[in-house]
């Protein structure tokens, strides 16, 4: 019986410790690891880990489930994002680059494309975020690391999780000529 304790007490005292560093050393390497890249047509191209999303400011959007209830999601802003890889928007935002595009793409394959103004405050009201957070707690393991959350689509395809690139794409645009007029 004495034995028993002893030995019970002997494995106690190894796992509370490597059970706490595990810990430790598990939510390190999550917030290190690399979660996003952004490619394509960028200036400058980025690998982000939850480190460097976390330096971003905090934006928080309320969504209709189709029973009528509410769902808050919380993250980042995905124009802010795109900003990390030198993407401009505002006055910039115009002419041929109109013709660029925003492909999201997650980690079972689905692409799907926004244009660069409906991200962008100076076009729309409409606050199109990253989600790391569902009702104040981690998204669900379906849609991990982030999710794109468009509120007020209706139609919730765009709402692409599992999400792993964010890639711009050069449009077919040139710089528009004068219109003939006669
Ligand atoms: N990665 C990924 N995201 C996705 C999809 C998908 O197939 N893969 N389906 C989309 C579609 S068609 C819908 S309707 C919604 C469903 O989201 P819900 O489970 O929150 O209702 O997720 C969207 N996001
Ligand atoms: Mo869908």
């Amino acid at each position: 019986m004495r034995f028993r304790i002893t030995l019970l007490a002997a494995c106690l005292a190894l796992l509370i410790p490597t059970a706490a560093f595990g810990q430790r050393a598990a939510s390190h390497v999550l917030k290190a690891e690399v979660v996003l890249t952004i490619q394509g047509e960028v200036p400058t191209p980025r690998k982000l880990t939850f480190d460097d999303l976390a330096k971003l400011p905090r934006r928080s959007v309320q969504t209709k489930e189709p029973d009528g209830s509410t769902v808050v999601y919380e993250g980042v802003e995905l124009a802010e994002v795109l900003k990390l890889a030198g993407v401009t928007f505002g006055e910039d935002l115009k002419g041929v680059r109109l013709s660029t595009f925003l492909l999201v793409s997650a980690a079972d394959g689905l692409s799907v494309v926004f244009a660069l103004p409906e991200l962008d405050s100076s076009y729309t009201e409409r606050l199109i975020i990253l989600a790391d957070r569902r009702d104040g707690k981690p998204l669900p393991a379906s849609e991990v690391p982030l999710r794109v959350i468009v509120p007020d689509e209706k139609r919730k395809s765009r709402w692409v999780k599992q999400v792993t690139t964010l890639s711009i794409n050069k449009g077919v645009s040139t710089m528009p000529k004068k219109v003939k007029t006669r």
